[in-house]
């Protein structure tokens, strides 16, 4: 039989939780994390449990948020501290096992094999990370403990906050039975309409479906929802990938003077790292240009975002802004490169804490990929690109 050994954090209405604890007075009060005013556009990126009695949740437009709770304390947030809280999470955790797989700022999966013998069972390890999240950070985490990612998921899920489920191994069918098909990996209103035509509501119905059945109206992904409603789940946990920075630099044949030719050039190696950063499904936060004189004097310049990016014309902007300050007229030079730094995964859920206008340039420029990866990089040519072709 599986052994219980694959564990799931997460923290309970963490960027809320965090702004309450670093304000006390806010304690038992409904706070709402999204925006300081809730008459302005914007989204709700989370709620204290308080504001959620009041219908209150995750991504509701923040005029929403305000007309069913006009008491809420409305407040901006601040991404960097929720980073910053965010690591030294993943780094208790990392105290536990190497084996930690980072979701997004609040979640991991851990596998605990190899470390029970110095911590006791999973669910000792379970308790034992509450504790040490509660004492070093002043935070409360749910966990749940199965033989696998799928059953971990939804069981740290089930008595938040605070809570601590375990699936036992053979467990699962009884555990999974009546749930709803949206708690499926990747089930959104789309499939859920699908297998709800068919009239499966429950994963313990989808279970009872033979898996062509199911193949044959939702392609593969049919067969892997066989499975995870079967309780199936082989993925393993992948501890984070440890890139660093992904960065392209440019180096010419002959010195260069031009200004616009050092701006063309800055385009396109953003766009390109920009596409590479959404290819790797990874944002960043710290632009690093790099300069080569013609005597091969080299200087790096590097900025910090506000908030992490993948989108080619930010990360230009940024360049070109940090370009211009250590290229002093008249001066030539032999490359030009560009990075970006301090990466972190691309969450969908972070999103809503971005501009919309970033939400939309984010879109284009997916579909850009798209097309670009079907048709070549030939097919959208901003006229810059033109411009340097003809050179
Ligand atoms: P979640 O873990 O989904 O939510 P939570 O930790 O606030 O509450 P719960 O106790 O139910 O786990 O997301 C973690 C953080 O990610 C959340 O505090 C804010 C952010 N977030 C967004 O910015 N937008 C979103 O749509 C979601 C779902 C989360
Ligand atoms: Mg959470």
């Amino acid at each position: 039989m599986e052994k219980l050994r694959i564990i799931h954090v997460d923290m309970d209405a963490f960027f809320a939780a965090i702004e309450i604890r670093d304000d006390p007075s806010l304690k038992g009060k409904p706070i709402i994390i999204g925006g300081a005013d809730p008459r302005a556009r914007g989204v709700v990126s989370t709620a204290s449990y308080e504001a959620r009695k009041y219908g209150v949740g995750s991504a509701m437009p923040l005029v929403e948020a305000y007309r069913r709770c006009p008491e809420g304390i409305f407040l901006q947030g601040n991404m960097g501290k929720y980073e910053k809280v965010s690591h030294e999470l993943m780094a208790i955790l990392g105290n536990f096992t190497p084996l930690v797989e980072p979701i997004s700022l609040d979640e991991a999966f851990l596998d605990i094999k190899g470390c029970e013998g110095l911590f006791g069972d999973a669910v000792t390890m379970g308790k034992k990370m509450q504790k040490a999240i509660k004492k070093e950070l002043g935070l409360t985490a749910s966990v749940g403990i199965a033989v696998n990612k799928f059953l971990a998921k939804i069981a740290s899920d089930l008595e938040k906050p605070e809570g601590l489920v375990v699936v036992r191994p053979g467990e699962h069918e009884e555990f999974l039975q009546d749930m709803p098909v949206e708690k499926l990996w990747g089930v959104g209103g789309k499939t859920a309409k699908i297998l709800r035509e068919q009239g499966l509501y429950t994963l313990g119905q989808v279970a009872r479906m033979e898996p062509s059945f199911l193949e044959a109206r939702l392609g593969s992904n049919g067969r892997v929802l066989s499975e995870l409603a079967r309780g199936i789940d082989m993925r393993a946990v992948i501890p984070s990938r440890e890139i660093k920075s992904i960065g392209r630099e440019q180096t010419f044949p002959q010195d260069i003077q031009d200004r616009r030719y050092m701006e063309t050039v800055m385009y396109i190696l953003a766009e390109d790292v920009a596409r590479r950063l959404r290819l790797k499904g990874l944002k960043g936060k710290v632009v690093t240009v790099k300069l080569r004189y013609s005597d091969f004097k080299t200087v790096t310049r590097r900025r910090t975002l506000n908030t992490p990016t993948n989108i080619g014309k930010r990360l230009f902007d940024q360049g070109l802004e940090l370009l211009c300050n250590i290229v002093p007229e008249g001066v030539s030079f032999r490359l030009i490169g560009l990075s970006v730094s301090g990466l972190q995964g691309d969450e969908k859920k972070q999103l809503a804490l971005f501009a919309e206008n970033e939400a939309r340039e984010e879109k284009i420029a997916t579909v850009m990929d798209e097309l670009r990866n079907k048709y070549g990089d030939d097919i959208i040519t901003p006229a810059r690109f033109l411009e340097l072709r003809e050179d």
